[in-house]
């Protein structure tokens, strides 16, 4: 496939400057490849293409690091006169390598001289050294394009404009920035437009392909966003129902289980729809091992983790109940609101409180999800897809967030999940109409809550 691709590009540059890891990023493929902190982890060429209009556009290849680039440059010296610097490279590369010795910088300079250009992956938090010239000089001989992108910029370490200064000393002015631990759109396009300026010829396809990579982008936030909201909208309408005779507890554990499985399942899908690898997932205030959330969502706990405030009967640890009182965003959820402590064994407590969750008249009882538990399920979904819209696919440290938001994301991403409430009363269509109309204001305001706009 990366041979059918009109553009080709080598991915070079010392060893550990994160070149495997632009690759992840730049693929959305966080399982391209071997990263490791460990030097020389990938030993030879790998390449991967990137897809516009349905056919491979653009392939990029990974290289091993350049090691000894300072004793090449040697080498290359004392090799018999050549024609110009490019001659020079053909001829070492017919070579023996100097006898093995620099066997993977053959691989590099092989892999550049059969590509359009190179992308050469700097770690911004060093400082320009003979080494970095040396490289860049052999780069330069064999004939192609660079585009240097400095890496690591995120970093308080990282000197970028030092880096820009002595790159144009040495001739090279169109440069990039990236972090790839980090997706920044605006800082990928601003790759591909600096590739555009060095592939004249290629332009319209970068551009093309850079389209079709942020309509696919809108795509996967837009369903992102459905999938939040249509587990809001489901749960908001859940109605466990059941005869007098069946204990309370029971019902309330089957709405539990319920509840926990349309959060796993809408986790899952967000996950799948930003390719992330399950297992990068630790994250310390919203335990999610292996893509589940180890708080239940019915566990005081988990709603003190986001402010929600459990009363002195939880915090006491007490059996008996907590009376939660989420007074936020300006609208109580109602002081009155009863959870049950863990075990849901407080929800016998609940007909002494307004709500009709136990409609004894009508000779059946029935539970509902409370709204406390709606804020926190809006709050951690909001909370993941704010951090998995900043996660770089080269990421490997656990997601980090920290919800500010006390209750509800917002107040109006709370009014709309209420309000669509009454329509999924006893179960949402699956999809038409009648589901768009319940789920669409919720998905927008889910956007909006995410600022993905
Ligand atoms: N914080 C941060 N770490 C990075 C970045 N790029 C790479 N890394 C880490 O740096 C190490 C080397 O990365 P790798 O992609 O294997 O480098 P390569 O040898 O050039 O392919 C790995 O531990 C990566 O996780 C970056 O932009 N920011
Ligand atoms: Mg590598």
């Amino acid at each position: 496939m990366t041979a059918e691709a009109k553009v080709q590009i080598a991915v070079v540059g010392h060893t550990n400057t994160g070149k495997t890891s632009l690759l992840r990023t730049l693929t959305r493929e966080s399982g391209f490849g071997v990263v490791s902190a460990r030097s020389a982890s990938t030993r030879d060429v790998s390449g991967v293409a990137l897809i516009c209009d349905g056919t491979p556009a653009l392939a990029l290849f990974d290289t091993p690091g350049l090691e000894d680039a300072s004793g090449l440059a040697e080498a290359l010296d004392a090799q018999p006169e050549a024609a110009d610097p490019v001659a020079g490279i053909e001829q070492f590369l017919a070579g023996d390598h100097g006898q093995g010795r620099w066997e993977q910088e053959a691989k590099v300079l092989r892999q550049l001289r059969r590509s359009d250009a190179a992308l050469y992956v700097i770690d911004a938090r060093e400082p320009v050294q003979t080494k970095h010239r040396d490289e860049l000089r052999l780069l330069g001989a064999c004939g192609r394009p660079l585009v240097p992108v400095l890496n690591f910029v995120a970093s308080d370490e990282a000197d970028p404009e030092r880096w820009r200064s002595q790159l144009a000393r040495m001739g090279l002015h169109v440069q990039a920035s990236f972090d790839t631990v980090v997706y920044d759109a605006a800082a990928e396009r601003a790759l591909f437009d600096k590739l555009g300026v060095v592939l004249d010829a290629h332009r319209g396809l970068l551009q093309r392909l850079m389209q079709s990579r942020e309509a696919e982008r809108e795509a996967v936030t837009l369903a992102a966003c459905r999938a939040v909201a249509t587990m809001l909208v489901e749960v908001a309408g859940q109605r466990h129902q059941a005869p007098l005779h069946v204990p309370q507890a029971d019902i309330t554990e089957a709405l539990r289980r319920s509840i926990a499985a349309a959060e796993q399942r809408c986790v899952d899908a967000v996950l799948a729809l930003f390719q992330f690898d399950l297992q990068a997932y630790q994250p310390p205030e919203l335990p999610l091992t292996e893509g589940r959330w180890t708080l239940d969502p019915l566990d005081p706990e988990a709603l003190r983790s986001f402010g929600i405030r459990a009363g002195s009967a939880a915090a006491t640890g007490g059996a008996a109940g907590v009376a939660v009182d989420a007074a936020v965003g300006g609208m109580s959820l109602g002081a009155a609101t009863v959870l049950g402590a863990g075990l849901g064994a407080a929800w016998s407590g609940a007909q002494t409180f307004g709500r009709p969750w136990l409609d004894r008249l009508r000779g059946h009882q029935q539970q509902v999800a409370d709204p406390a538990i709606l804020a926190l399920l809006a709050t951690r979904q909001v909370a993941l897809l704010r951090a998995l819209l900043r996660r770089g696919h080269a990421a490997d440290t656990p997601v980090q967030m920290t919800p500010t938001a006390q209750g509800w994301p917002s107040a109006p991403l709370r009014d709309a999940v209420l309000r669509a409430r009454h329509r999924s009363a006893g179960g949402l269509a699956a999809t038409g109409a009648e589901h768009d109309t319940a789920v669409s204001p919720v998905a927008h305001q889910v956007r909006v809550a995410v600022g993905a706009t």
